[in-house]
């Protein structure tokens, strides 16, 4: 796996971490980086081993603190649409890849950060994190999807002051609003996140990506049809081994093993 910007490595079996590697920078996303973001979320998708991603940034001070300004401020008009676009096409697949992706802010995370972050299923963070969506600093608007995903995570009020004020949030204030799942000691955060990962990969997979993607798909619909989308998904996972395999493990009084079909 030959990449400048980012790291992938398999931690343990089964569990995958992405480090963002541009530390000098903050993490700052470059296209350069956004590009090796999808390869590495596409090598993942093809691996059928992969159960669980870890995203995050190298060093103590950030997950990354936003798109790269540098690379940024000669642009035109058309490659700042372009830039955003390929941006959000490769958050959206990130989004959409077909195993539990959690995010482990490390430090700042804003504008496009924390935008890369709210594509991840959900974020746990160390007390020196915080989080923002700085971009009026600067001039523009959210690029990478903060005027969307924001307010379905924090709601409409909250966000409009965070993209309005620029102001940075504290992690235990994102977690208060909602943001945030958990919020750990530095030291503590990735054996926290890996914890998790172990728990995680214990479960059935096809009953992990359907559970996903039904969230995902459900959640812009309405009540009646995401409910008809969620009870194909559950009638589906009746066709599965792993359903088998569950509920005879509850019933013998054993660890289910599942093999993800
Ligand atoms: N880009 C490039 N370099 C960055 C950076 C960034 N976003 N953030 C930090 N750095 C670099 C700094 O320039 C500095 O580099 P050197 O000067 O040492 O070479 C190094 O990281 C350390 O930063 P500081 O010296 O500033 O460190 P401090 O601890 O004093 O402050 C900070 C840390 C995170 C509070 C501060 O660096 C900061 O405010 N950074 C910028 C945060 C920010 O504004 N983020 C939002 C970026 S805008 C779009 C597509 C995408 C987007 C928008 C539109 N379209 C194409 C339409 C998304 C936009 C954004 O994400």
């Amino acid at each position: 796996m030959n990449f400048e910007n980012i790291l992938l490595e398999e931690l343990e079996p089964g569990i995958f971490l992405l480090t963002i590697n541009r530390p000098k920078v903050f993490n700052a996303l470059n296209q350069a980086t956004v590009a090796e973001i999808k390869r590495a979320r596409d090598l993942l998708d093809a691996n059928p081993q992969a159960r669980v991603l870890l995203l995050t940034g190298a060093g103590s001070k950030a997950f990354a603190a936003g798109a790269d300004i540098k690379e940024m401020h000669n642009m035109s008009g058309i490659q700042g649409r372009d830039f955003s676009q390929e941006g959000l096409k490769v958050f959206r697949s990130l989004e959409t890849l077909p195993i539990p992706v959690i995010a482990v802010v490390n430090g700042y995370c804003l504008g496009g950060g924390c935008e890369l972050a709210m594509s991840c299923d959900w974020i746990i963070a160390s007390e020196n994190a915080f989080f923002g969506q700085p971009e009026v600093n600067l001039g523009v608007t959210p690029g990478f999807g903060g005027t969307q995903r924001l307010p379905r995570l924090i709601g409409r009020g909250r966000t409009m002051e965070l993209t309005m004020t620029g102001r940075q949030i504290s992690a235990e204030e994102a977690k208060d609003w909602g943001l945030v799942n958990h919020v750990y000691q530095q030291g503590e955060l990735m054996e926290k996140a890996l914890e998790t990962a172990r728990d995680i990969i214990k479960k059935g997979p096809v009953a992990l990506e359907l559970t996903k993607d039904t969230i995902l798909r459900g959640q812009d619909m309405d009540l009646d049809n995401a409910c008809a989308l969620e009870s194909k998904a559950f009638g589906l996972t009746f066709s599965t081994e792993d359903q088998k395999e569950g509920m005879s493990a509850f019933l013998e009084k054993r660890s289910a093993k599942f093999h993800g079909k």
